[in-house]
């Protein structure tokens, strides 16, 4: 039988497509999607939805039970920004319910488990360039303390009880579908939104910051690749660093002008400034194309091309 798979957090930026991608790949009838507020309309409608508290560990062991779930993606998390706001609620959120699966997994109530870590388990002591795999890791926000740590109990679940827990670090992720909310990479989504309806946007991050960056579609491949890999193949348990591409705010800037020659960009940079300093400007994914074979395919214009028609047509 086809594996029945549950998503925690299906309405946020990664689960909405994660969701489309895994019912279009395995039927609606196999994929549930949580979340703990309601999503779009089309997610909501054409495959199981629940509104789902994932921190409540009685509801999500309801929810695998009744769905005979076998494979859980946890993507539910709050992000770098905001979590600097609420650091509480934040490491609450993001290592509670990480526990809930990692022990659902434990007891043979789950056989995989997929939990996204970040770039953000980096800091300024990482090397910045081509950032290994294994290196100082020192971060300084909340979320990625919250991911390095989840990172080592991953792997700890894996060794020492055997759960086929993956997961790899995501660099900042741009999509015209669902937007994100509360991270330090959102300005290059929120870029695109702006050149279209008012031709300029005042960045909060400063020109030459460069930061690793991806577009959805090959992270929802990425996602859906390590998933597939045979057990063997998948030999780092932690996160596997996950490269993109990487550039900075007046490169996208002058990616945008190239299709809309008078938008402007200014630079005001606030509190996440700090955040994306600490944080490197290019992955060495090296391990991830080794083991399972990772490769990215959008570079910046394609991504250009892809938001501002996309993003057009929605406005329109
Ligand atoms: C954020 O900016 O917090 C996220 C991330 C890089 O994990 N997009």
């Amino acid at each position: 039988m086809k594996s029945r798979i549950l998503i925690i957090g299906a309405c946020g930026q990664i689960g909405t497509e994660l969701t489309i991608a895994l019912r279009n790949r395995f039927g609606a009838d196999k994929v549930v999607a949580s979340d703990i507020r309601e999503g779009n309309e089309e997610l909501m409608s054409e495959g199981h939805f629940e509104l789902l508290d994932a921190t409540d560990f009685a509801a999500v062991e309801d929810v695998i039970f009744r769905y005979k779930i076998d494979t859980v993606y946890l993507m539910a998390a709050m992000l770098s920004a905001i979590a600097e706001r609420f650091p509480a609620k934040a490491w609450h959120l993001n290592m509670t319910t990480l526990f809930h699966i990692l022990n659902l997994a434990k007891d043979k109530k789950v056989k995989k488990v997929f939990w996204p870590s970040s770039i953000a388990v980096f800091g300024e002591t990482t090397p910045s360039e081509n950032t290994p795999q294994l290196t100082v890791m020192e971060p300084s926000t909340v979320y990625g303390i919250s991911k390095q740590t989840g990172e080592r109990w991953c792997e700890y679940y894996h060794k020492k009880y055997g759960v086929d827990v993956r997961s790899i670090r995501y660099p900042g992720l741009i999509s015209y579908t669902t937007e994100p909310g509360g991270g330090t990479t959102d300005y290059a989504v929120d870029i695109y939104h702006r050149a279209l309806k008012h031709g300029n946007y005042r960045c909060f991050l400063q020109e030459g910051t460069v930061l690793p960056m991806m577009y959805m579609e090959d992270a929802i491949r990425a996602t859906i690749n390590i998933m597939d890999a045979p057990k063997k193949d998948v030999k780092i348990r932690s996160s596997y660093n996950l490269g993109g591409v990487s550039f900075a705010p007046e490169d996208v800037a002058q990616s945008i002008q190239k299709v809309i020659p008078a938008f402007e960009i200014e630079y005001e940079p606030d509190f996440r400034q700090a955040i994306a300093d600490s944080w490197p400007g290019s992955i060495d994914d090296s391990e991830a194309r080794k083991d399972w074979g990772w490769e990215h395919k959008f570079d910046l214009d394609a991504i250009t091309k892809i938001m501002l028609d996309n993003l057009k047509l929605q406005y329109s």
